[in-house]
């Protein structure tokens, strides 16, 4: 018997799959916890996973790419930076038979470039935010400014036109500022400082939407510096709902957020291990849930639950 659960031991072992990770890098909390999450969830399923961080640059994600084409990974995961680019690169790891999983982020190549893609629905996401700014703000004039996501990147293009939609027909809400701010927390700090100089120190803005917590917590910052009080003086309303941000709406200085799950590599593995069990087809899209989050919801006790979730 010993010997037979020593063979069947090593056949199991010997089939452990190699997956390669191509991250963007690490530019958010929320980034960061995926990270932590993905290779926590690799660990436990026994798969060894290769993991590249790509400093938020697409040539280093391409290349990443390459490279476990020619180790012969088992599977790429890719969160792509931008959306553009990556027909060559996709279309070398199908000619391997690789199957490729995007995460959290789309790409504009043809769907059948990829095994499946796990994220949200980041147009509904910003729906959401600017629905929740048109209950707050009822028929009140109200000047907004945005603080965009990564120039290029799904998120940014698909918040930026969900927010949209959502105030459509609302004219007293009105987007008067809009930049990027890369989404991290420096950027976000520097652009809002330039929003609050050319908005009268900040007494014409209404609202701000950023495209991420930790652009708004780094916007918050700013705000403070010039005197105002975000949350009051300034709503504001962002997407991720990571425990930073919970903590600043806990102390009145950040108004509401749209939840994304940072464990995406749980439906990416669930997939992969399927399709390599038997060959089974994922849909192409996996959609994670879009939850808001107001100071009503617990915000301190969301803050506390997260932060046990590999932020
Ligand atoms: O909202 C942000 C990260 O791709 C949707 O990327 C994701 C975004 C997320 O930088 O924190």
């Amino acid at each position: 018997l010993t010997t037979v659960a020593a063979i069947t031991m090593t056949a199991a072992a010997a089939s452990a799959q190699t997956v390669g990770f191509s991250q963007i890098g690490s530019e958010s909390g929320w980034r960061a916890a995926e990270t932590t999450l993905t290779k926590q969830q690799a660990e436990e399923r026994g798969i060894d996973l290769k993991f590249s961080d790509a400093q938020q640059k697409q040539e280093n994600q391409i290349a990443a790419i390459r490279a476990f084409v020619a180790q012969g990974v088992d599977a790429i995961l890719l969160a792509p930076v931008v959306a553009t680019g990556w027909d060559s690169a996709l279309e070398e790891a199908k000619d391997a038979d690789i199957p490729v999983v995007l995460l959290d982020r789309q790409v504009d190549s043809s769907d059948d470039l990829y095994l499946t893609a796990v994220g949200s629905n980041l147009v509904h996401e910003g729906e959401v935010a600017g629905g929740w700014l048109v209950e707050e703000v009822g028929d009140k004039d109200c000047r907004v400014v945005e603080l965009q996501g990564t120039t290029g990147s799904s998120p940014a293009i698909d918040r930026a036109t969900g927010f949209r939609n959502a105030i459509e027909g609302h004219d007293n809400i009105e987007i008067v500022r809009s930049q990027t701010g890369d989404f991290t927390r420096s950027q976000g700090k520097e652009v809002m400082e330039s929003f609050l100089q050319a908005e009268n120190g900040g007494a014409d803005i209404c609202a701000l939407y950023a495209h991420n917590d930790d652009m708004a917590v780094g916007a918050i910052q700013a705000i403070k510096e010039a005197g105002l009080k975000p949350g009051s003086d300034i709503l504001i309303v962002a997407i991720d709902a990571v425990p930073d941000y919970f903590q600043a709406m806990a102390a009145g200085e950040a108004n509401a957020t749209v939840e994304l799950t940072p464990n995406m590599a749980g439906p990416a593995f669930d997939a992969l291990e399927a399709y390599w069990a038997d060959g089974t087809m994922p849909p192409k899209f996996i959609q994670t849930e879009s939850k808001l989050y107001t100071q009503a919801d617990d915000p301190a006790g969301e803050a506390e639950r997260r932060k046990s979730l590999g932020y």
